[in-house]
């Protein structure tokens, strides 16, 4: 039988950082479930994209930045605007399509978007944000401010040829950027083989002049580590790092296709569920008598009820007026 991975031990001294990580991976998964089912009653239009299974990757990585950095993500990007900030009631009110939502309910769950808290989107194309992102890196180093870009994006997205030359002139311009590839195996319904051999093709392709980490996306605690790295060469010296994260989604791509079936099976899936983020956390918790169950039984409830009452704002919350067109950045 395989022998289990040694794990480091955790840092008694940083217990209040690890319970922060827990406590915000609960909230995510809470949120997501409970969203799920909204947009099965109904409740919720359009697309919904759930991030169920990759909450490592953005949390470990959001918690090495700074209030003022930016972060840009895909429209798997529920989670990412969460922990930037945006409150649970006005991310659930975006998915409604209600006015208190952070996209004044115009948006929906693609297009959550919150300037004051430097959540840059919430975007739809693949790859679309990438030069965008970069954008952003530039005109940071252009004013000579020390603020980092953070940029997530699916595997998929390498097959666009906004991924090559932002990521070309990232390195060219040294910007402050951090591309994170949140590699979960599958765009849309593509076969895993398919995914993943065209991922590995380009990523050996193509290689470009700056430092490269590839981390297991399940584990909050490498992302975080790997993430700091990359933000301080990013604020010391102004330099890009493309960081892939390997992860799992558990749902199907969106609320529009099913869990398994088509395109992998219940086995895979069920084999990911072991190395599940936030069990994995917990265990390690509980094995270094760090975390008392009673207290992971609090922190679950919380985010339950922090979920209920951003469903109950959402609900209560009015549709937008019939204006076509409201200044997000303006208030
Ligand atoms: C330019 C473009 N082509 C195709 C699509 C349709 N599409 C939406 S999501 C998606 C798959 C993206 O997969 P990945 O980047 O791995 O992100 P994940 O959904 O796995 O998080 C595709 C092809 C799109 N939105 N934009
Ligand atoms: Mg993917």
């Amino acid at each position: 039988m395989a022998q289990p991975i040694p794990v480091e031990p955790l840092d008694p001294d940083r217990v209040n950082f690890y319970i922060g990580l827990l406590r915000r991976m609960l909230l995510l998964r809470r949120f997501e479930e409970r969203a799920g089912e909204a947009y099965a009653q109904g409740r919720i239009g359009g697309f919904c994209h759930l991030y169920i299974g990759q909450e490592a990757v953005a949390t470990g990585a959001i918690a090495a930045l700074r209030e003022d950095d930016y972060v840009f993500a895909s429209y798997r990007e529920h989670a990412h605007a969460l922990l930037r900030g945006t409150g649970p009631r006005a991310v659930m009110a975006e998915l409604f399509g209600r006015v208190d939502g952070c996209s004044k309910g115009k948006g929906g769950s693609m297009h959550l978007f919150d300037v004051k808290n430097r959540f840059m989107g919430g975007h739809g194309i693949v790859g679309s944000h990438l030069p965008l992102a970069a954008g952003a890196a530039f005109a940071i180093k252009y004013r000579g401010d020390d603020q980092v870009v953070i940029c997530f994006f699916g595997e998929a997205a390498v097959n666009i040829g906004a991924f090559h030359e932002t990521l070309n002139m990232a390195a060219l311009w040294e910007l402050p950027v951090v591309f994170l590839c949140e590699n979960n195996r599958y765009g849309m319904g593509t076969a895993l083989e398919r995914a993943a051999a065209v991922y590995d093709v380009y990523r050996r392709a193509c290689s470009y002049d700056m430092a490269e980490e590839t981390v297991d996306g399940m584990d909050v605690l490498e992302v975080h580590a790997a993430t700091e790295r990359a933000v301080a060469r990013a604020r010391q010296y102004r330099l890009p790092t493309l960081i892939e994260a390997r992860t799992y989604r558990y749902m199907g791509h969106s609320m529009a296709d099913p869990i398994h079936g088509h395109y992998r099976t219940k086995e895979e899936l069920e084999e990911q569920k072991l190395k599940d983020p936030i069990e994995q956390l917990s265990q390690r918790l509980i094995d270094q008598g760090l975390l008392p169950d009673s207290m992971r039984a609090i922190l679950t409830q919380a985010a339950e009820d922090e979920v209920q009452d951003a469903l109950t704002f959402a609900d209560e919350s009015p549709d937008p007026t019939d204006q076509l067109y409201t200044d997000v950045y303006r208030d």
